[in-house]
């Protein structure tokens, strides 16, 4: 839904954040284990008219602009510069790194979104608390080998960072936006084996009185700004949580690499990576609305929070890629969307007059991207931008500029890729 309604204008958010003060001082937001002082000095950072600039640790994860990060502090996997660009505690998938590999974005250039740092657990000492007034009874503990012990569910799903595609918003659209400037690598696409949530909290006693879950990671408390937000959680609704939601402990058929949440991890197909929590520790289940700072500050968008992620599409090319004039190219791409399979991909390469159907390579799986390529011989020599522009079976297309927001998300436009045609 978010993804098809127009996006808001910053007027609207700085309102929102307004109200969302009014609302606090009166009592009526709830954000558990964040001191009401804290909450103040956020919203009077977030709220004042352009001031966002002023959240130095910014909350969706960059490094001060002053200490440049050769590393990533805090991911155990290589990052070799090949594979992966860094970008403060996180690392983006370099889009050239997926030219001839298959549908599975394989664990060596997954891209990693971390709010601190891994969390190195171990299995034998972990579990998984279930608790909360939506369960009849009292809480339940599962540890590894019980969850194993239920029906296993397998699906290919993408983990994307809302904010992927963040920093068009500069170069394309020449706004400022707060948060990791990600190019378009803050996605994958992974098969996940695991458990269904449905199956574990109706094990744990769910009632229908439950509206609300809220996964939370192991991972240390986030500070953003001298602010102590406590551990990464975010609430869900029960209906999104029995309905494709699952408790992953494996990926691509490997027990579940630390980066990416070992040993448990919520995967919420086709939603905003924020709501697949990693290293997932304990899960509350409420009879009324959950909140914290990742669905009421951070990860919403026109004063809701961010659901479904929107249509985007890359080329498998490196960026001013160098392709001989007079040739054949075989140019690779992947396009998806939160709303449902592509329905269409179509390709310009002379700045949007003329649009060409690119031809899918394999068939699509659901909540997951589609593999196309595109023929193209370039005659003349010289500078041009391909651009790819998808559309979804809700009837979504990639627009040419998208409406600007405060912390950059869902930058749906299409992306110019820059390429040199050079004479043979
Ligand atoms: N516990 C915890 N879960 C988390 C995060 C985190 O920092 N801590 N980051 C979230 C965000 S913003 C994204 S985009 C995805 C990234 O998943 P990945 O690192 O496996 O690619 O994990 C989500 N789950
Ligand atoms: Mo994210």
């Amino acid at each position: 839904m978010i993804g098809l309604m127009p996006y808001s204008q910053p007027s609207d958010e700085t309102s929102y954040d307004r109200r969302r003060l009014r609302q606090w001082l009166d009592g009526d937001a709830r954000t558990p284990g964040v001191a009401r002082r804290d909450m103040l000095r956020l919203f009077a950072a977030a709220g004042g008219a352009g001031a966002l600039g002023a959240l130095g640790a910014s909350p969706a994860g960059a490094a001060p602009a002053a200490s440049p990060a050769p590393r990533a502090a805090g991911i155990v996997k290589p990052l070799p510069p090949e594979l992966f660009t860094v970008r403060g505690t996180n690392a983006e998938t370099n889009w050239p790194a997926l030219k001839g590999i298959g549908y599975h974005t394989p664990v060596d250039r997954f891209f990693v979104r971390n709010h601190t740092a891994t969390p190195v657990l171990d299995a034998a000492d972990w579990s998984l608390r279930v608790w909360g007034d939506g369960l009849r009874g009292g809480e339940t503990e599962f540890g590894l080998d019980d969850l194993k012990t239920l029906p296993a569910a397998t699906r290919s799903a993408f983990v994307e960072c809302a904010g992927n595609g963040r920093s068009f918003f500069t170069s394309q659209q020449g706004s400022t936006v707060s948060g990791t400037a990600w190019t378009l690598g803050a996605v994958g696409v992974a098969r996940w084996r695991g458990v269904r949530l449905g199956d574990v909290l109706r094990r744990a006693g769910l009632t229908r009185r439950a509206v609300d879950v809220m996964p939370r990671g192991l991972d240390a408390d986030y500070v953003a700004d001298g602010v102590n937000l406590g551990r990464v959680r975010r609430p869900l609704p029960v209906a999104k949580a029995l309905d494709d939601v699952i408790l992953a402990y494996e990926m691509n058929g490997e027990p579940l690499p630390p980066d990416h949440g070992f040993p448990l991890r919520v995967v919420v197909p086709s939603w905003a990576g924020i709501a697949s929590i990693k290293w997932v520790g304990s899960i509350e289940v409420s009879r009324t609305p959950l909140t914290s700072p990742w669905n009421t500050e951070f990860y919403r968008l026109h004063g809701e929070p961010i659901t479904r992620q929107v249509v985007r599409s890359a080329f498998e090319l490196p960026w001013n890629a160098e392709l001989a004039a007079s040739h054949e190219h075989v140019l690779h791409g992947r396009s998806w969307s939160g709303n449902g399979l592509i329905s269409a991909v179509e390709v310009s390469t002379d700045d949007g007059e003329h649009w060409s159907p690119a031809e899918p390579v394999a068939p699509q799986q659901r909540h997951s991207w589609l593999r196309w390529e595109f023929r193209w011989r370039p005659t003349a020599p010289g500078r041009y931008k391909l651009l790819a522009r998808a559309t979804d079976e809700s009837g979504a297309t990639q627009p040419i500029s998208t409406s600007h927001n405060l912390y950059g998300y869902l930058f749906d436009a299409v992306v110019a890729h820059p390429v040199r045609v050079a004479p043979i």
